[in-house]
């Protein structure tokens, strides 16, 4: 419409088209007194504002659409239903997803609510009650839970965590002993820092720590295992980036009876003969003959599991599970127990390869802390 005067006439116009209708109903009379309304504030002139200046409008036919809408959505008896008004407009309300990202935004970032302006179409005010909202829902959901006073179990479970992050695991050992050694082995390969703590003699307070009294022990955190194979295990699982085990039954399970060959069906006994030396009830002679034939019975049987072996140790080129328990077995009959290792080939090629290895040399009794000096 290019003037006010144009306008003017168009709403007469109109004003007549209503007039001659037949229809008498509300909506007529509605329709008719917007018009009236409309010509009014036009026929009274604009109030005020700056000098006006003439400037090209387009024809956007104001009255026709509004006439439009009315006859389509508000009329008594409108040509479009609720659910198709509901549609077309509820749909360009603030989507549930604009709403939760404004409110998180704010939250996540410290942003001020005006912020939300040019991303997400957002006013101020929209974008405070949202944030409002967002925390009130929050609450009510999650607020039972999150925001109680904390439990006893939820103390020692934090306490527990942070002990763990900032504290290196903790091996109780003893220098010669092969259990002890067979662990320090592992966490070596393992990489583990670990602090190690001698456990004296007899010392009355390690009872706690193990209650049958043997080293090794190992304090990871509030996880306490005691029994050389049982941590070894454990660190098996912790760290799964360097396995002992190998994932094929057959050398996984010809690991397990070699190790175990080791610490259960040699140890004890070479132990129990050394106990018994100590303890003056056998001479020097026959404890030692004891220990040769544990050591020689257990170290023939792996001899002939591994016949024909030609890798460099004993189930492959890496180190693994029999490994860790031969090496401290082998060291521990060579060095104290003088067992000619040339009885047994593949065990002494074996030998020499070890200790070749830092992770090995590394944990060697004479290496510990608690160790004699000469
Ligand atoms: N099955 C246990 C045996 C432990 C064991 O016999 N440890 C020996 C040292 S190798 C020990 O503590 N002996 C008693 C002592 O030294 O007082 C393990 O493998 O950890």
């Amino acid at each position: 419409m290019e003037s006010d005067e144009e306008e003017k006439q168009m709403f007469v116009e109109l004003m007549q088209e209503e007039m001659a209708a037949a229809a008498q109903d509300d909506e007529h009379m509605m329709i008719l007194g917007c018009l009236a309304s409309m010509y009014a504030g036009l026929a009274t002139g604009r109030r005020g504002g700056s000098a006006r200046v003439r400037r090209k409008c387009k024809p956007r036919q104001r009255m026709e659409g509004y006439c439009m809408l009315y006859a389509d959505y508000f009329a008594d008896n409108p040509l479009h239903g609720e659910s198709v008004f509901r549609h077309r407009f509820e749909q360009k309300a603030i989507s549930a997803n604009c709403k939760c990202t404004v409110a998180m935004r704010m939250l996540a970032y410290g942003a001020p609510g005006d912020t939300a302006d040019d991303y997400l179409r957002m006013a101020e005010s929209t974008a405070l009650d949202c944030f409002y909202r967002f925390c009130r829902a929050v609450i009510a959901v999650f607020g039972d839970y999150y925001l109680r006073s904390p439990t006893v179990e939820d103390t020692e479970r934090i306490l527990a965590t942070n002990e763990a992050r900032v504290t290196k695991p903790v091996l109780y050992s003893k220098w010669l002993g092969s259990c002890s050694y067979w662990v320090r082995i592992a966490l070596n390969i393992e990489g583990v820092e670990y602090e190690y703590r001698a456990v004296a003699w007899n010392d009355p307070d390690y009872e706690k720590i193990n209650p049958i009294k043997y080293v090794p022990a190992l304090q990871d955190g509030d996880i306490l295992v005691s029994d050389s194979l049982a941590i070894i295990l454990y660190l098996e699982d912790k760290y799964p980036q360097h396995p002992l085990l190998p994932q094929g039954l057959k050398r996984k399970a010809l690991n397990l009876q070699i190790a175990n060959i080791v610490c259960s069906s040699i140890q004890p006994l070479q132990c129990y003969a050394a106990v018994g030396l100590v303890n003056g009830k056998l001479g020097s002679d026959e404890s030692l003959q004891i220990v040769h034939h544990y050591i020689d019975k257990g170290f023939n049987a792996i001899e002939k599991l591994l016949e024909g072996c030609d890798t460099k140790f004993a189930t492959g080129d890496e180190v693994q599970l029999a490994d860790v328990f031969l090496a401290p077995q082998i060291h521990a009959g060579v060095t104290r127990f003088q067992i000619d290792m040339s009885n047994y080939p593949h065990l002494e090629r074996f030998y020499k390869a070890y200790m070749e290895i830092p992770a090995f040399q590394v944990a060697c009794p004479e290496n510990q802390p608690d160790a004699p000096s000469s």
